[in-house]
């Protein structure tokens, strides 16, 4: 595909959020200057992360942010979304980095989208405890206090989904837990936490508030009623009990019980409105019965024991984590939600979408950020009011269990040398961008 295919792209309103996005604990190092969190903990233990490493210097963000900021500026993001580190605010002096950083991104004409919880709970933190949901709140309105007169948009947790599934079922992320189904206390709680963030926030005077949630289509691996099940359960689980505590507040019929029972009243604190709705989108899922999967979920291996099996779909080309590329997955997940909650889904924010890659030409990265925005557009022109969009991620970082052997960054890092070097896809997102404006 050519590098200035992006000029070719439909025009966004003007106002459209044109952003990347970044996470406290994959970019920032600097784990000396903070509290620990249960991804320091995790790390230091054997064969959990692919290439042995941690994240105690990362891309060493902290240090070098006045770089990545000047790289966001020569990007022309009108939205940089991070997150922040409560090891980090729990620590003296910590919250000062945030307003170092926010100071920064004004100057530079661009908007901070924090993102308020990105995985690194402390580590004497559990969020199979209700109370840490309180606990969460708290540290939300120290850090509203501190930032609210500069940032306008918030975001309460990254993929409450995904952190229940990987850390707290599987065990494949941090904390490390293999709980199957008694994992969804967790995610009640992580929910609960966002409800009672988002009441912390409106107190502080905040108006422009979101969640991130990890979100894409589930195709059943064939029609046989047992496949269709098993996708049926399965999109319960990664879409519909995520969106409708928030959106609806209710769980789906039938699943009240697992997330703990006596959830009637947290509920309509789950269910305080959110003023936009922030969407993750890699890939859509194929699931079919228990058994006969190749049982890989993103390159992780699911338990047998788990009532569905994630399928390989076919025809389509992979990305370098080996996820399908599947550009109209993300209308169809747009329009479909837009179909499933009518007027109960506000404005809609592509809070991630991005890929990983070898390379600094990544001609790659190039052709699935270029389908995707596409895609979006095709969901706007069929009636969704989508008000954004972020590229997962600005660096290369710290893909979790996967360690840095998968680079989903615009920017490239040696983390030898810690040198920055922009990609082609930098450049190509530069030129889309520019042609909005003009
Ligand atoms: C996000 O999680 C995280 O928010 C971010 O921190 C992370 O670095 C980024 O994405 C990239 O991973 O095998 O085709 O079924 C994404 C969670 C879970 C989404 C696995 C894709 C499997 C795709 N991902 N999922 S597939």
């Amino acid at each position: 595909m050519a590098t200035d295919a992006g000029t070719e792209i439909p025009r966004f309103p003007a106002g459209f959020l044109w952003g990347v996005s970044t996470s406290a604990h994959q970019i920032e190092g600097a784990a000396e200057l903070r509290e620990p969190s249960v991804w320091d903990v995790f790390t230091a233990g054997p064969g959990r992360v692919r290439d042995g490493s941690t994240a105690a210097v990362a891309c060493d963000h902290y240090h070098r942010y006045t770089e990545d900021v000047a790289l966001l500026a020569g990007l022309g993001v009108n939205a940089y979304r991070f997150s922040v580190s409560w090891p980090r605010v729990l620590s003296p002096g910590g919250l000062d980095f945030y307003d170092r950083l926010v100071d920064e991104l004004c100057a530079a004409g661009v908007r901070p989208v924090p993102t308020l919880f990105h995985w690194d709970l402390p580590a004497t933190l559990d969020w199979l405890d209700r109370d840490t949901a309180y606990r969460f709140a708290d540290y939300v309105s120290v850090v509203a206090d501190r930032l609210g007169d500069r940032v306008a948009t918030w975001i309460t947790l990254n993929e409450p989904a995904e952190h229940t599934l990987l850390g707290h079922a599987i065990g494949a992320h941090a904390p490390g837990r293999r709980l199957l189904f008694d994992a969804l206390p967790a995610a009640h709680h992580q929910l609960l936490a966002h409800g009672l963030a988002v009441r912390a926030l409106r107190a502080a005077g905040a108006a422009d508030i979101g969640i991130a949630n990890s979100h894409g289509p589930v195709r059943p691996a064939s029609d046989d009623p047992a496949d269709v099940a098993a996708a049926e359960l399965y999109d319960t689980l990664l879409n519909r009990l995520f969106a409708e505590p928030v959106l609806l507040g209710a769980y789906p019929e039938g699943t009240a019980e697992a997330m703990g029972g006596n959830v009637a009243e947290d509920l309509k604190v789950i269910a305080g409105p959110v003023d936009w709705y922030g969407v993750n989108y890699y890939a859509p899922t194929r699931v079919g019965a228990p058994g006969d999967g190749d049982g890989a979920y993103g390159g992780l291996a699911l338990p047998a024991e788990l009532p569905f099996s994630v399928r390989e779909i076919e025809g389509r080309p992979v990305t370098g984590s080996g996820w399908p590329v599947v550009p109209e997955g993300l209308t169809e997940l747009l329009t479909g939600f837009h179909d499933r909650y009518g007027d109960r889904l506000p404005p809609v924010v592509i809070t991630e979408n991005g890929c990983s890659y070898e390379g600094v030409d990544d001609q790659d990265r190039i052709a699935y950020l270029d389908a995707h925005i596409r895609a979006v557009h095709a969901a706007r022109a069929a009636g969704v009011d989508v008000r954004g969009y972020f590229v997962w991620s600005l660096l290369d970082n710290f893909e979790w269990s996967e360690g840095y052997t998968r680079r989903f960054g615009l920017v490239h890092v040696d983390y030898r040398t810690l040198k920055r070097t922009p990609k082609s896809s930098y450049h190509w997102y530069r030129k889309v961008l520019r042609a909005q404006r003009r």
